[in-house]
């Protein structure tokens, strides 16, 4: 495959799509900018002492690592003069972040997790930038409200997440397909690597934190017990991983098939995961993917958020695996 770059790969996206204007590739590319920064501190953090906690708390009552407010910092300070935005929102920061007038802005809103599955670092294992972008609904002006930014995750125009771990991998949904890019750090381009990627219709994972299972309520004991017992494609056993990073639990499903899960429990109804800078851009790319996202009775993408980091359960991945799921909370709340 001849080397694409991500940057080729988004021209001829535009070409096909006459409304995305160079705002929109120019928000890509210092998105890509940011993640290849966050890359490279990453694979230093072991020696830069970057490791471990900063000592606060953020809006999310989650102990903040120093990666995860580099990586914040990298996120805001590029995005804000990329020209492109009128507003942000991070899974770090309590509130919305309007552009200042101070720099070029425009239409669109992004909403990252600048550092998912953080608590990975300390060991090593995959962390992730996860985002979602949305356009500002048509005709508004002046200052961004929240309402604007409140938007299903069926306006997405573009989501996607870059994956820190062996290599570094940006993968992107504009609407058109799900295409992975690995970044050659020799050149410092992410370049197409997964073309077209595709969910398989069924797997032979499951992902799921089976140490709350004193905490879930029937529904979901069933719908987890199901995976214990039924049989993959090939007749063998389900096989059960959890990286306890959703993005790195994420691109394996994407790749191999299967669902991860993190349903709601005793003490957190909504789930744990944020459904803006989270559930709902993964769900984009699921969809794209020929796959599903489900909350266990409603599609991910078609929940409008009440607040800007609202939570939600989510269960993703291959469509058959999903759809049991959701015929086991079905029959449930028929009964
Ligand atoms: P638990 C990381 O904090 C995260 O948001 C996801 O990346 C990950 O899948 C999940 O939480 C892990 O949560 O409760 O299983 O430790």
């Amino acid at each position: 495959m001849a080397d694409i770059t991500v940057t080729e790969h988004l021209l001829l996206h535009q070409k096909r799509t006459p409304q995305a204007t160079g705002q929109f590739t120019g928000l890509l590319y210092d998105l890509i900018l940011s993640g290849k920064s966050i890359s490279r501190r990453i694979n230093k953090a072991g020696l830069l002492d970057i490791l471990g906690g900063t000592g606060e708390v953020n809006v999310q009552g989650e102990n903040v690592q120093k990666m995860d407010a580099i990586a914040n910092r990298i996120m805001i300070y590029r995005m804000e003069r990329c020209g492109a935005l009128c507003a942000m929102s991070s899974e770090e920061e309590a509130e919305l972040i309007r552009v200042s007038s101070e720099f070029p802005r425009g239409d669109y809103i992004l909403i990252f997790d600048p550092l998912d599955g953080s608590s990975n670092i300390d060991v090593n294992i995959n962390v992730g930038t996860i985002f979602s972008i949305l356009r500002r609904p048509e005709g508004h002006t002046g200052e961004v409200t929240l309402e604007e930014v409140l938007q299903p995750g069926l306006q997405q125009v573009g989501a996607g997440y870059i994956l820190y771990g062996p290599s570094t991998m940006l993968v992107l949904s504009t609407g058109q397909g799900v295409h992975g890019f690995t970044l050659d750090p020799g050149v410092g381009e992410f370049l197409l690597s997964h073309p077209d990627m595709r969910i398989p219709e069924q797997g032979h994972i499951y992902s799921v934190n089976e140490g709350y299972w004193r905490d879930w309520d029937e529904p979901t004991r069933e719908a987890v017990n199901w995976f214990h017992n039924c049989e993959s494609p090939d007749g063998s056993p389900y096989s059960s991983r959890y990286v306890g990073a959703l993005v790195a639990d994420f691109h394996r499903t994407l790749i191999y098939g299967g669902i991860y899960m993190y349903p709601p429990d005793a003490n957190k109804p909504d789930g744990k995961l944020r459904l803006m800078c989270e559930a709902a851009p993964l769900a984009f790319l699921a969809e794209q993917a020929g796959g599903k996202a489900s909350d266990g009775r409603r599609r991910i993408l078609e929940h409008k958020p009440e607040r800007l980091h609202a939570r939600t359960p989510l269960f993703i991945g291959s469509r058959k695996d999903v759809e049991a799921v959701e015929r086991i909370y079905a029959k449930h709340a028929k009964a």
